[in-house]
């Protein structure tokens, strides 16, 4: 250990906590940037709910609001959650902590590769929060960009913003690029003996399929990025009619990386769920071996299902009909997903501690946003709710409870190994109730409204003589978006009254089965002494009868070994 804490020269305040080459402390940073922009995101849904409701009034502490501030405001909004809150948090977070705890590495395989990666997206963001100052404001194109409005300068005026955000964009992929290379290389290069494929936890399966299919999606999207960068400054018309271009070539480079992206959001949610569900439920997974199949099933058909975002878009209607069907089939591995973590529950001696109500309500959810995506897959019922308010309620039952749900059950239950102390249950069981309720106040009457004809992207719904009689959906959206923001305060509470009330964690307060749990609370650096675990059995193998105080460990220290 001597030799390798010396290479790794880990000394000072700066090289331990803010330059750091350790996975566990850049999980953090990524954590700590990540709830950042969660606030923000966050506080810019009041602004927009608030005009929604009502839009004739100033919206208290903020002021007037355009159409034109409005799109800034949901094109800011989706861009920051899915790229500044969801990514770094499921993947930049959970991802650097968890893969090396959990293969018995005591590091990721590239550790200086991986603090260029949480600096470039360090990058990323501050570029992306100078783009809401400059001349012309922020982008304001939607989170998808679409041209010909993201194109060129003259449709929008002045706009820094746009190009801020582009650049902000292609940084933070190539971080993610970066820590790609860092997961898949250290997951399959740096396991313990023993630690086989077979026996890799499923966050971890989980991980790996995200991580590749960020790869091989998100090529074509920086190709086009840097296109759209050309067609702003130097006047060529990739995506611009005008001049011989084709905007829906951009639609085609987005959504060819976009519903792949989709997947590297979700999975690593699920593969939180699926790792916390047997813990409580003092089971073993239902089937490990089908839950890896549907996984890469799923990645592998998410890259043939794009179109399915651009049914109204004017390309041919016959390409409508095979990706309507890829779309349908997709839910078929995606049953089996959601069956294998009821079916994990069935008999299960269930304990409902904090990360397991999380993790319930990420299934109970997850369930109705597939739901209504079958609607969404099928172009004949597209066509009439694509862009509307359905399909905003559809992907946050989907993204949400992933995001949400899915990442607070991983939170609650990794926070003692990453910090190092119990959090508090009460404050957490209040955080899971008042969030469920109002989860559900704020997005399904989304669906209700979409269904009465609401548009995405519209900034004043009283303009729409048809939408007036159902003005009151929007209200109850309202009050139950600010009820869902204040539900957000025990969470804060609990998490400042752990770090600073110390209730120290022990090694294992869950009597969870993975390897991370033979590490102390919170792991030291390269994460054990001098002897690695050695593995003996996958992490579901064990019989159901033993109490749960017998359990161990997937793993134990069996001989002592120095790397
Ligand atoms: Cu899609």
């Amino acid at each position: 250990m001597t030799t390798a804490t010396a290479q790794h020269g880990e000394h000072g305040f700066w090289t331990t906590h803010v330059f750091s080459t350790d996975h566990k402390t850049i999980g953090k940073q990524y954590l700590t940037l990540g709830l950042f922009w969660a606030v923000v995101g966050g506080l810019l849904t009041y602004v927009m709910r608030w005009q929604l409701a009502w839009p004739e009034t100033v919206v208290p502490g903020w002021g007037e609001i355009g159409p034109e501030t409005y799109n800034a405001l949901v094109t800011m909004h989706g861009t920051i959650m899915v790229f500044f809150v969801a990514m770094p948090i499921l993947l930049g977070a959970f991802g650097n902590f968890l893969i090396p705890l959990m293969v018995g590495a005591r590091d990721m395989a590239f550790p200086r590769l991986n603090m260029l990666s949480l600096w470039v997206f360090a990058l990323a963001s501050l570029l992306l929060f100078i783009s809401f100052f400059v001349p012309g404001g922020a982008a304001a194109a939607g989170w998808t960009g679409y041209p010909p409005l993201s194109a060129k300068a003259e449709y929008t005026g002045v706009n820094w913003g746009m190009d801020l955000w582009i650049l902000a964009h292609a940084l933070e992929f190539a971080a993610f690029l970066m820590g790609g290379v860092n997961y898949l290389t250290t997951a399959i290069a740096f396991r313990v003996p023993g630690m086989t494929f077979s026996r890799l936890p499923l966050v971890i399966w989980q991980q790996l399929t995200a991580t590749t299919l960020f790869l091989l999606s998100v090529g074509p999207l920086i190709a086009g990025a840097v296109m759209l960068l050309l067609d702003r400054q130097i006047g060529t018309h990739f995506f611009t009619p005008g001049g011989g271009g084709d905007p829906l070539l951009w639609q085609h480079l987005f959504w060819f990386f976009g519903h792949p992206e989709v997947y590297v959001i979700l999975l690593p949610a699920v593969g939180l769920v699926l790792d916390v569900l047997p813990v409580f439920s003092r089971k073993p997974i239902f089937g490990y071996r089908w839950i890896i199949a549907s996984t890469i099933v799923a990645g592998g058909l998410s890259f043939i299902v794009w179109a399915h975002h651009m049914f109204v878009s004017g390309i041919d209607p016959r390409l409508a009909m095979p990706f309507s069907i890829t779309t349908i089939l997709i839910s078929v591995p995606f049953a089996y997903l959601m069956f294998a973590m009821i079916a994990t529950l069935w008999r299960g001696s269930i304990r409902f501690d904090t990360p397991m109500l999380f993790a319930l309500g990420f299934i109970a959810m997850f369930i109705v946003g597939g739901l209504t995506g079958i609607f969404n897959g099928s172009a004949p019922a597209d066509i009439y709710i694509s862009d509307t308010y359905f399909v905003v309620a559809h992907f946050h039952y989907t993204l949400f409870s992933s995001v949400f749900f899915g990442g607070l059950a991983g939170f609650y239950f990794w926070f003692p190994k990453m910090f190092g102390r119990l959090m508090n249950e009460t404050l957490g069981k209040l955080h899971f109730w008042l969030t469920i309720v109002f989860f559900n106040a704020t997005f399904f009457p989304m669906h209700n409204i979409g269904l009465a004809g609401m548009m995405r992207r519209i900034a004043n719904p009283l303009q729409y003589d048809f939408l007036v009689p159902h003005q009151w959906i929007n209200v109850v959206a309202t009050i139950g978006t600010m009820l869902l923001l204040a539900s957000q305060i025990p969470f804060v509470m609990n998490v400042v009254w752990s770090l600073v009330a110390v209730r120290p964690a022990p090694k294992n307060p869950w009597q969870a089965n993975t390897l991370e749990w033979t590490a102390p609370s919170p792991p030291p650096h390269l994460n054990w002494g001098e002897a690695l675990p050695v593995v003996y059995r996958g992490p579901y193998e064990y019989s159901v009868p033993e109490a749960p105080e017998d359990w161990l460990p997937q793993d134990r220290v069996l001989a002592a070994r120095a790397r």
